[in-house]
């Protein structure tokens, strides 16, 4: 495509008044040098973009491209076995405590090479950018020795040059302690080593750490987040998705780009976040996949101002699904958002979560980060499930 080219005929979403109806279907936007350079009606171009070449798109809504801003989708092997189990009675914590769960992904993950760790998430991240998906952040955690975790990054990152898409990645050394090893011992001698030697070799946009019964206390997080600033890197937390141990508040403390999960939050991890602009990361597929029963508080969240978001937790344990369209769906059927939070919750306050200012959004000077699908109402886009309605996906202003 030309440096500079108009996309005309078409319905905007998400977009903001004053025409809260995304101009119909006389929508146009500009990509300029990868970037949006006018978005509006076409009665408004203006006058120095008149002469670029124009595409129609016949009537299709463009959003900003979607942007799953929680996966853990670079690992080894598979878990369809515990998933065999579980359909017979044994629950996620039993199959993690008999050393399945997350420490079977991290034997197979020990045991893959650079080239299948490599293969394996190119399927799974062919499968995002079939739905539309240009940013997609990717956390470590599966490998629990600094040698698996910094390949688990580096292969994240290496994402980039293989495929057209925007990868973020989050050091989650802390997401489980191998057994034989107290969790206090594998932070000081383990963790908080290999965070610093990702670090040093730039190989970490954010960190994590999975705050639950089954893995690390509040107070150790705590120490994960104390280097972590130390190192100028933003934090993230798994929080409260089977019990409240108080961690969206720790993180709150912290000003967390986001809390994740938040099944069994509280009134006080609520107002903790609204106050520190914490973005809530809702996870319904591990919700769906788990048969959890106990629903993040969506209503108070609302009433409390905290910004809402949705991503796929892709992981081979508790979320073994690549699909935010179908993320979308079960955010608006199990959860009750509607469909315009859903949207927003994969573009906007995706990016928001993943601390981005450059993208999830319909304005001028955001990246040209677009997705354009084959119908003009935004609800399709939680309302449909399966098929594949993306007509064109856009990237840094290329169609690909
Ligand atoms: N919460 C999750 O849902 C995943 N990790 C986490 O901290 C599950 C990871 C797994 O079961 O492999
Ligand atoms: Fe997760």
């Amino acid at each position: 495509m030309p440096d500079c080219y108009i996309l005309s005929d078409a319905r905007l979403a998400p977009f903001a008044p004053p025409d809260g109806d995304g101009y119909a279907s006389d929508g146009v936007i500009v990509v300029d040098h990868g970037k949006i350079g006018f978005v509006g009606s076409a009665g408004d171009l203006p006058a120095r973009f008149e002469d670029a070449p124009r595409r129609s798109v016949g009537g299709c809504l463009i959003t900003p491209g979607l942007i799953d801003c929680h996966t853990h989708m670079v690992y080894g092997g598979s878990r369809a076995r515990e998933f065999e189990m579980r359909q017979t009675g044994a629950s996620y914590e039993e199959i993690m405590n008999a050393g399945g769960g997350i420490f079977s992904t991290v034997e197979a993950t020990r045991a893959a090479s650079d080239e299948e760790l490599l293969a394996s998430a190119l399927l799974r991240l062919d499968a995002m950018i079939a739905d539309g998906v240009t940013t997609v952040e990717i956390k470590s955690g599966y490998g629990l020795d600094q040698d698996t975790e910094l390949r688990i990054l580096r292969t994240a990152r290496a994402l980039e040059d293989h495929r057209p898409i925007r990868i973020k990645t989050t050091f989650l050394g802390a997401h489980a302690y191998p057994k034989g090893m107290s969790a206090d011992d594998y932070l000081n001698e383990v963790c908080l080593p290999a965070m610093a030697a990702a670090a040093h070799e730039d190989l970490v946009d954010a960190v994590d750490g999975f705050c639950e019964s089954v893995a690390f206390t509040a107070s150790q997080i705590e120490r994960v987040f104390v280097a972590a600033h130390d190192l100028n890197l933003p934090v993230k937390i798994h929080a409260e998705q089977l019990s409240d141990q108080g961690g969206a508040e720790l993180a709150a403390r912290y000003s967390a780009l986001s809390a994740d999960h938040l099944e069994h939050l509280g009134d006080a991890g609520i107002a903790a976040m609204a106050e520190a602009k914490t973005v809530a990361v809702l996870l319904p597929g591990a919700f769906y996949a788990l048969k959890e029963t106990q629903k993040p508080p969506i209503q108070k969240l609302r009433d409390a101002g905290v910004p809402l978001a949705l991503a796929t937790d892709c992981n081979p344990g508790s979320s073994p699904m690549t699909s935010l369209r179908l993320i979308m769906n079960m955010g608006a059927t199990l959860f009750g958002l509607t469909p315009e939070e859903c949207l927003n919750a994969v573009t906007t306050i995706g990016a928001q979560a993943l601390g981005l200012d450059d993208c999830g959004r319909l304005e001028v000077g955001q990246r040209a980060d677009l997705a354009v699908w084959k119908f003009d109402d935004p609800a399709e886009l939680s309302y449909r499930i399966g098929d594949a309605p993306l007509e064109m996906r856009i990237f840094g202003g290329e169609i690909c």
